[in-house]
């Protein structure tokens, strides 16, 4: 099965694509290790793609723009897929592409293949999933991934942990306030788009305005890509050029001076090791043995008996005296 999937994914077949991605969710352990086998197969097959992620408050238009821009890249000819992480999805039911029709005329686009946020589990549980998933689309030659995610909480760092570039929509605005800055958003982002410059034009110019003025304050780094700032309007389609024009750019400059390469080791490295913290604690809680010790400890910590931070050693302790007997 695993054979014919990793032939078919290779070949662009929609159904072996969505069937693998459909494995590669399952929580179900005999689908687990098949899904481990195929993305071991088709792990070096994958990497060839611009990984863009699209990040933003609730109603600022990501779903909007991500279709948008799909229709302009593929009417490029170019191959694009579209995923999401959305730790919300669990609790509305529904996810934020699943629950659109807005990104049908995208969807029926022959060269387009979008995939709604895997539903339930917890973020880092998404997050694997949505890496797993993109090595799964680029094996199967999509050249350009968007990620959409919401801007709530960590799910926005663990987009920009995973993509070559990070873009966030912005919700013009009359007023002083930047929301960008106060969250932190200009250091990862390396695009800002001020979107609806249809309804708000006064508003949307004000804001890139307010934008650009605090972007020339921050350090500027002569070997990375100081971000940029510009408007658009996602509904109307105004201003996808540019604003594909300054990706390109991007991409130009970062493969010369070798930033996107080191970007994606530094990822890479990082997920190792987060794969690692999440199994070995699964390892650890999950041991039989030692399930009713754990429990004590549990209590004591609960009833204030010891610190988290003693019981927690004892724990790594025990965990390793019952390994090497
Ligand atoms: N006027 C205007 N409305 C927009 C634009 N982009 C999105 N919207 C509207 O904003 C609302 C939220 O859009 P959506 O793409 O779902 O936002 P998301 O929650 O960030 O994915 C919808 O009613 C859109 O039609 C735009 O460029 N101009
Ligand atoms: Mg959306």
């Amino acid at each position: 099965m695993i054979d014919n999937l990793y032939k078919k994914i290779l070949l662009s077949d929609r159904l072996a694509l969505s069937k693998a991605i459909t494995l590669i969710e399952s929580k179900k352990l005999k689908d687990k290790s098949k899904s481990e086998k195929l993305i071991k197969k088709l792990y070096k097959k994958s990497g060839k793609s611009l990984r863009i992620g699209i990040s933003g408050a609730p109603g600022v238009g990501k779903s909007t723009f991500i279709e948008t821009l799909g229709i302009f890249l593929t009417n490029k000819n170019y191959k694009v897929a579209v995923l999401a992480v959305d730790p919300s999805s669990k609790r509305s039911g529904g996810s934020i592409l699943g629950d659109k029709t807005r990104m049908q005329e995208l969807s029926i686009k022959k060269n387009a293949y979008i995939r709604p946020s895997p539903s339930g589990g917890e973020l880092g549980g998404v997050a694997r999933r949505t890496r797993e998933t993109m090595i799964l689309v680029e094996s199967a030659g999509y050249e350009i991934v968007l990620i959409e995610t919401v801007g709530v909480g960590q799910s926005e760092t663990e987009v920009a942990e995973m993509v070559d570039i990070f873009l966030v929509l912005l919700q013009p605005s009359a007023g002083d306030e930047l929301q960008g800055i106060k969250k932190g958003i200009v250091e990862i982002a390396d695009l800002l788009i001020v979107n609806k410059e249809d309804e708000f034009k006064d508003e949307v110019l004000k804001t890139v305005a307010d934008y650009k003025n605090a972007l020339s304050l921050l350090k500027k780094d002569k070997n990375s890509f100081n971000p940029k700032v510009t408007k658009c309007s996602a509904l109307k389609k105004v201003g996808i050029n540019e604003i594909w024009k300054i990706i390109l750019s991007f991409k130009t400059l970062g493969n010369k001076k070798g930033w996107i390469k080191e970007k994606r080791s530094k990822q890479l490295e990082k997920w190792m090791w987060n794969d690692l913290q999440k199994s070995l604690f699964e390892k650890i809680k999950g041991n039989k043995k030692l399930v009713t010790e754990f429990g004590k400890l549990q209590e004591k910590v609960s009833k204030n008996k010891i610190s988290p931070t003693e019981a927690s050693k004892k724990i790594l302790h025990h965990y390793i005296k019952t390994n090497k007997s």
